[in-house]
């Protein structure tokens, strides 16, 4: 028995880091979770462990290399991850590891890439992405370390793939990013890509689109120079607008 008490701080230490460090490894497709990895790619870091930062990080991917895309290494795991099938208009959700929650606060978002060959297990996420969700601040008066943020506690992302979306195979990139190291640009941006096939016959045609790496930088005050602590809400507010974080998600118009 006296082993047990080492064994609870060791348990109560692993739980915790699991519930500050999160990782999206599942999806849920008309209401059924998926197993882990199943439609998500796994990273091959020897944990599933994250975030990636800008300074400071711990296996030297940053925001500025092609692994930001989609988590270090998964590239190489894309073949054998499945295709999950979602009717454009349907709503999905991605989910934490471990049951973990989003314990760091920050805005969430969900962007997504059509595999131009049409095959997304081959696709490396190098095309155009666009926007279908975005979480930023919920309440303005709230706590801005903690649950003024709409993200902050929640399991998963749940979102609609756009009706008027293309039939098509797709990356579904989501990601959170938690702000309370961006003082010292040490924000800490947690993401994974599933795989879908889009069915339907939508046309829609986003008109913002951006490439990644080089959706973020750290001169964008967000990721680098804010401060939760010290900064207004209004403050953080603008610094979310002058990020593809403060633009609007798409809506499906356009047409293709
Ligand atoms: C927003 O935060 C304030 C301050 O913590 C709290 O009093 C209020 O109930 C919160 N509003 C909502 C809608 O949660
Ligand atoms: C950072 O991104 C902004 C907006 O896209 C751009 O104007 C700026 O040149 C970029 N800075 C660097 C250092 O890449
Ligand atoms: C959708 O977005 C477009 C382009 O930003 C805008 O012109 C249009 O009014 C929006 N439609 C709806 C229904 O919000
Ligand atoms: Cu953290």
């Amino acid at each position: 028995m006296k082993y047990s008490a080492v064994f609870f701080a060791i348990t109560a230490a692993l739980a915790q880091s699991a519930s500050a460090h999160y990782i999206f490894s599942k999806l849920v497709v008309n209401g059924e979770t998926s197993s882990d990895w199943q439609y998500i790619r796994q990273t091959t870091r020897s944990k599933n462990y994250m975030p990636t930062k800008f300074s400071s990080t711990f296996d030297n991917l940053t925001p500025t290399g092609s692994d930001f895309r989609c988590n270090l290494g998964s590239f190489t795991n894309a073949a054998k991850t499945e295709v999950a099938e979602v009717a454009a208009g349907d709503s999905i959700a991605m989910k934490l590891f471990y049951d973990g929650t989003i314990a760091h606060p920050g805005p969430g978002q969900v962007y997504m890439s059509k595999a131009p060959s049409g095959n997304v297990q081959q696709y490396e996420g190098d095309g155009e992405w666009f926007k279908i969700w975005e979480k930023t601040l919920c309440n303005k008066s709230g706590d801005l370390t903690k649950d003024a943020w709409c993200t902050y506690g929640m399991s998963q992302f749940e979102f609609q793939i756009p009706k008027n979306t293309p039939a098509g195979e797709y990356l579904v990139r989501a990601e959170h990013v938690g702000l309370h190291g961006a003082q010292n640009n040490e924000a800490e941006i947690f993401y994974s890509c599933a795989q879908i096939k889009v069915t339907g016959s939508g046309n829609g045609s986003p008109s913002l689109t951006y490439k990644i790496p080089g959706i973020y930088n750290d001169s964008m005050k967000l990721f680098n120079g804010l401060n939760l602590w010290t900064d207004s809400a209004d403050a953080i507010e603008s610094d979310i607008l002058n990020t593809p974080i403060g633009d609007d998600v798409w809506n499906g118009s356009g047409s293709s």
